[in-house]
């Protein structure tokens, strides 16, 4: 898991032979199993905390940390950064889900998928505005040629429950106002605002929307 300013990436690697795969703002873990994450940040230092799992944990730059918990119970548990990362801080949260060994195995098989191929004329449009647009430049979408490591993995962004680690819902609203805006909602956020003709944003959403 690696903090930045403000949000959380998480990289699954490698194991048994199958490929890793990466998100953001969210860990799922199989429950009443150990499990180890390595904690490093980006920038400045954040703090892992996820209250009714584990203590504090410090994510300093150029370290590397580790932390160690079981989840004994099976469900969503909120963590939150516990150290001041700047301006919003308060908005960079994630979520550890943890699932039954058979259906954490399911969402790992389904996450190192490449993203979906649309066969649907409006969202190929949609790819399109994404890959013609800035976006590619700081997100991966792997499946295209997008291979952007600014911000969030977004092969899979419509299976997330939240955008913006934990600040706003997934939901077409939310994603089409922070595609418009996200400096009001975050301000500070490396994303820059992008406006676009009402046809391209409702066809970038469809996409973004079959990413599951
Ligand atoms: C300069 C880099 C940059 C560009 C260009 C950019 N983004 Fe982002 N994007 C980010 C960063 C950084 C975040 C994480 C913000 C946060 O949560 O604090 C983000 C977050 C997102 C998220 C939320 C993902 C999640 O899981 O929380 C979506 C969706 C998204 N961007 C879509 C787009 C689209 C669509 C475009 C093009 C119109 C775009 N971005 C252009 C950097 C960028
Ligand atoms: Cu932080």
């Amino acid at each position: 898991m690696t903090g930045y300013q403000w949000w959380w990436q998480a990289r699954y690697s490698d194991e048994n032979g199958a490929s890793g795969f990466v998100l953001a703002n969210e860990l799922h873990v199989p429950v009443r199993r150990p499990v180890v994450v390595s904690l490093t940040a980006a920038d400045v230092i954040h703090t892992f905390w996820v209250p009714s799992l584990h203590g504090k944990k410090d994510m300093i730059p150029g370290r590397d940390a580790t932390i160690e918990f079981r989840a004994d119970k099976a469900g969503v548990y909120r963590g939150q950064c516990a150290e001041f990362c700047g301006y919003e801080h308060a908005l960079m949260a994630f979520s550890v889900t943890a699932d039954p060994p058979a259906q954490y195995e399911a969402w790992a098989a389904r996450q190192r998928e490449p993203a979906a191929q649309t066969s649907d004329g409006r969202a190929a449009r949609g790819r399109d505005v994404f890959l013609t647009q800035d976006c590619a430049r700081c997100h991966t979408v792997r499946g295209t040629p997008a291979q952007g490591s600014i911000g969030p993995d977004l092969t899979h962004v419509a299976s997330r429950q939240f955008i913006a680690a934990g600040t706003l819902a997934n939901n077409r609203g939310n994603l089409a106002g922070w595609i418009i805006d996200p400096r009001t909602l975050k301000p500070g956020t490396a994303m820059p605002p992008t406006r676009l003709p009402p046809d391209d944003l409702q066809a970038l959403l469809t996409w973004l929307e079959t990413l599951k």
